[in-house]
């Protein structure tokens, strides 16, 4: 196997034998086959466009399966070798209809026409596929590059999906650039100018799932949520996916369970439509790698909507569900029915027969600083910058990680000065969330949006604050990225930022490993990337 998408990656170089995650390499094997077959599909389907033919099924296909492959999501080889057939058979019925709409299919490449009819011809072909098989290492690191950013926009457009918000513009976009990965006749500067576009339709992704999220739920506003326990049995809910956040609240209501977030989810306490349901008590625990001793005294069920699952230890193995695109081998997945119903009765009669979760925190901590909250304290802002009480704000956005250099965002958030502003969406938040920071003339010192595509949120305050102060572009702020990055979704996010044309973000807590020498340089030359390095140094280049 070689598999280097995430920043847990072994060595920073690649994991080969088995995945830090967990990843094994015959589900690696898979899953670089499920890409190539997605990418395939994508040719025919960039052809049926042409011929008029938008097949709604291949695109919510061929995100799902994207989604499916992002780091600590589904490690259940069965679902790869179901999803590889099922794209073979949704590209050959396409071509027929191609084919009678007078399209064109005479060119096609080989990651079109391959078939398979075994388990054992799949892995035979998988390691002819993979990462790999590009031989030029900068040509690998900018199709991988955009290929990551095009699953992490999977994500978002999944979770818009489930709300019913689609946009065939990005959908067609996705594919014809899977599809372009193919291609050996696109340059170096072809294929950085792809990246870019990515970003673009990663803006374009944020804002939809941001007016799905917020016309579904209403605006995220400024919330105290409680990080103790209550003494009824509970539910764990970790994940993205607030529809799901959404189904459990209703089937939960007049249970006598309790219900609690876990992570990612914890920006669903931010929503006026959840707040409502006087069973739903708060948040418990933190970012998403502390599962391991947080499942496990938390005593109740858990529901994983998305990643960051950790291969579950046999001690709470059996209280851990699945849905959506996160899969385990053994674990109970529940789907959902041709309504988008899902079922979570069994959940909850599992939460009755359990303890209450013990306790491991006591108190409150703040959030709910999404745009619409945030310009509805514009003007407080804007005093506050105005006489200098604020002189600076940092994006620290992004994933929290298991790697101990990650205390790195812990102290360089303590020892920010004074009169500096974290913005920041993401699990990145819990390296600081809980350091009571205080706040400046009533605006909390730690403003968080959200989830990591609440980032997009994160664009729209800057924006505003460059419009308020009449600054030509959002790098003339005193507004400063150190960035922590982990899986896919925060590739997405970077790519939007780069498009946006934002210079000089810092990212850590290591440069990502699929970043070639060259790609690496291209990007610190226009860009002006730079990794992290220590506190003291890094504090100064900000704020020199
Ligand atoms: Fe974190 Fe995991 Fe949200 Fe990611 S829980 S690491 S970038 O899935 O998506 O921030
Ligand atoms: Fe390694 Fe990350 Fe890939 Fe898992 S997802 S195999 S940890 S690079």
């Amino acid at each position: 196997m070689f598999c280097f998408q995430c920043q847990e990656t072994a060595g920073n170089k690649g994991c080969t034998i088995k995945g830090v995650c967990g990843k094994t390499s015959d589900l690696a094997g898979l899953q670089d086959l499920l890409i190539y077959a997605c990418k395939g599909l994508s040719v025919v389907s960039t052809e049926a466009r042409k011929v008029g033919i938008v097949d709604a099924k291949v695109d919510k296909f061929i995100i799902e399966s994207l989604f499916a492959t992002i780091t600590n999501a589904n490690f259940d080889n069965e679902v790869f070798v179901a999803r590889v057939n099922e794209a073979l058979e949704l590209r050959e019925a396409l071509k027929k209809e191609v084919l009678a709409k007078g399209g064109d299919l005479s060119k096609l490449p080989e990651a079109a026409t391959w078939t398979c009819s075994s388990r054992e011809e799949m892995e035979e072909k998988a390691p002819k596929v993979g990462v790999l098989s590009t031989e030029n290492e900068d040509v690998r690191s900018l199709r991988e590059l955009i290929i990551y950013g095009l699953k992490g926009l999977s994500a978002y457009l999944k979770h818009a999906l489930q709300l019913g918000y689609i946009s065939e513009e990005i959908n067609g976009f996705m594919q014809v650039a899977l599809a372009k990965t193919l291609d050996d006749s696109l340059s170096a500067d072809e294929l950085v100018a792809l990246a870019l576009e990515t970003g673009k339709f990663g803006v374009d992704g944020m804002a939809l799932l941001d007016k799905a999220n917020t016309e579904s739920y209403g605006h995220p506003e400024m919330t105290k949520v409680n990080i103790g326990v209550r003494n009824n049995p509970g539910i764990l809910i970790s994940g993205h996916d607030l529809k799901d956040m959404e189904q459990l609240l209703e089937q939960t209501k007049g249970t006598g369970v309790d219900v609690y977030t876990h992570s990612e989810m914890l920006p669903a306490n931010y929503y006026p439509a959840f707040k409502k349901y006087d069973h739903f008590v708060g948040n418990y625990g933190n970012a998403w790698w502390k599962q391991t001793t947080e499942f496990e005294s938390f005593n109740g069920p858990i529901l994983m909507t998305t990643n960051c699952l950790v291969p579950p230890k046999d001690s709470y193995k059996d209280r851990v569900y699945t849905t959506g695109a996160v899969g385990f081998t053994g674990l109970t997945h529940i789907e959902q029915d041709e309504n988008g119903h899902k079922d979570f009765s069994a959940i909850i009669e599992h939460a009755k027969k359990c303890a209450a979760p013990t306790e491991i925190e006591k108190g409150e901590i703040i959030g709910g600083f999404a745009h619409n909250q945030v310009l509805a304290l514009a003007d407080q802002v804007v005093d506050a910058v105005k006489s200098g009480a604020i002189k600076n704000f940092f994006v620290m956005a992004g994933c929290d990680g298991r790697a101990k250099s990650r205390n790195y965002y812990t102290e360089f958030a303590e020892r920010l000065p004074k009169d500096a502003v974290i913005l920041t969406a993401g699990c990145a938040k819990y390296k600081y969330n809980k350091l009571n920071l205080g706040d400046i003339n009533g605006i909390p010192r730690v403003l968080d949006a959200g989830q990591c595509n609440d980032s997009y949120s994160l664009v729209v305050i800057a924006l505003k604050l460059a419009e308020v102060f009449g600054c030509e572009t959002v790098n003339d702020l005193p507004l400063h990225y150190n960035i922590a990055w982990y899986e896919q979704k925060a590739v997405i996010v970077l790519l939007s930022l780069l498009h946006l044309g934002v210079k000089n973000i810092h990212l850590g807590p290591t440069l990502p490993a699929f970043l070639s020498p060259n790609v690496a340089k291209v990007l610190v030359e226009n860009f002006g990337i730079a990794g992290i390095t220590d506190v003291d140094s890094d504090m100064k280049i900000f704020l020199d």
